[in-house]
């Protein structure tokens, strides 16, 4: 990824541009310039669960929600199944405030912006597959957690912004995890950009994400919020170029090759053994092997964002589309 477009994280310029030293964890943070109030926390705030939590537009055709237009046969069950899992278990907790995802698809090459539109309402088509994507959104925005992480981000020498526009149509990364995880809508919601061009450069810039975690971790308990975090990525991303005439048929249905499907399993062994940590270099390591969707910095930024659990990850569900491989995965805060 280019570095052109970033200032360095504590870099001169923007050490100029900070009120003061950067809020510690957990403290009361210093004033910056798009910093909300902290109005309304509550002492039970924090991160209370972070997913993997992948968008492939296939899961959401196979489901026939009455939002997207296309209708299916169904099919990807076992996926679907882990996500039906991961709503189950949600549910049997105290409702969150707010859900907070992280999405490859709204690329943005100068800066990470954050949605700050107290009310997006749009079509959000697919534009590999408008065939099985053509959902019909409306949801609401939590505008003071959103500019909240923007403030912290900015004091920690990210390149910032907020995005304001009420015509903005949001991508199907945030819209499919999203209705994945919350198919009645009935959450706040914020949303982050991908500050990267993953065709284009060939280095992933994890090391931002991991800034960019921070941020969010100090933005939501400023705040006070039970945020759930979703990190909307799949996993090995090599794909088929060809679908079949029945998109849904299963029989089709594989690792694109033995060696995609060996890298997954090996992340997600270390997934399963933890601590989290030990996924901080084969996060990397499994992008160099398998083109993985990663690359754009959503699963880094979660795992920062809860600080690296000391746990295991739950994997919910492994399965492919179109031959990538997709895994539903939930961690818990340290204990
Ligand atoms: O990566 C994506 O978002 C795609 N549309 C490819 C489809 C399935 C990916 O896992
Ligand atoms: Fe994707």
């Amino acid at each position: 990824m280019s570095r052109v477009f970033h200032a360095q994280v504590g870099s001169a310029l923007s050490r100029s541009r900070r009120p003061g030293p950067p809020p510690s964890s957990g403290a009361v943070a210093s004033p910056s310039p798009r910093a909300a109030p902290a109005g309304g926390a509550r002492p039970d705030g924090g991160i209370v669960a972070g997913y993997l939590a992948p968008h492939p537009p296939h899961l959401v055709y196979a489901e026939n929600p009455p939002r997207n237009e296309p209708r299916s046969r169904g099919g990807w069950d076992v996926l679907r199944w882990g996500y039906q899992e991961l709503r189950r278990r949600m549910a049997g907790r105290d409702r969150p405030d707010v859900l907070v995802v992280h999405a490859p698809h709204w690329i943005t090459m100068v800066g990470h912006h954050v949605n700050c539109v107290a009310d997006p309402r749009g079509v959000s088509v697919e534009p590999i597959f408008p065939n099985l994507f053509r959902y019909h959104y409306d949801f609401r925005t939590d505008v003071e957690l959103a500019e909240a992480i923007l403030g912290e981000a900015d004091g920690l020498g990210l390149v910032t912004s907020a995005l304001r526009d009420p015509g903005v149509r949001v991508d199907y990364a945030t819209i499919g995890a999203l209705h994945l995880v919350n198919p009645a809508w009935d959450i706040p919601v914020v949303s982050i950009s991908a500050n990267n061009n993953p065709y284009f450069y060939s280095d992933a810039s994890l090391e931002e994400m991991e800034t960019l975690g921070e941020a969010t971790r100090r933005a939501v308990e400023r705040t006070g919020r039970r945020a759930v975090l979703l990190a909307s990525n799949s996993l090995s991303h090599l794909h088929w170029d060809t679908e079949p005439d029945l998109p849904e048929d299963m029989s089709r249905e594989h690792p694109y090759n033995q060696h995609q499907y060996e890298w997954d399993m090996r992340l997600l062994d270390a997934v399963r053994e933890g601590p989290s940590s030990r996924l901080r270099t084969l996060i990397g390591e499994h992008i160099e092997q398998t083109e993985s969707e990663t690359k754009a910095g959503s699963l880094t930024w979660l795992l920062s964002a809860m600080d690296w659990p000391d746990v295991a990850g739950d994997v919910l569900a492994y399965g492919t589309v179109i031959g990538t491989g997709n895994a539903v995965v939930e961690w818990m805060p340290h204990g």
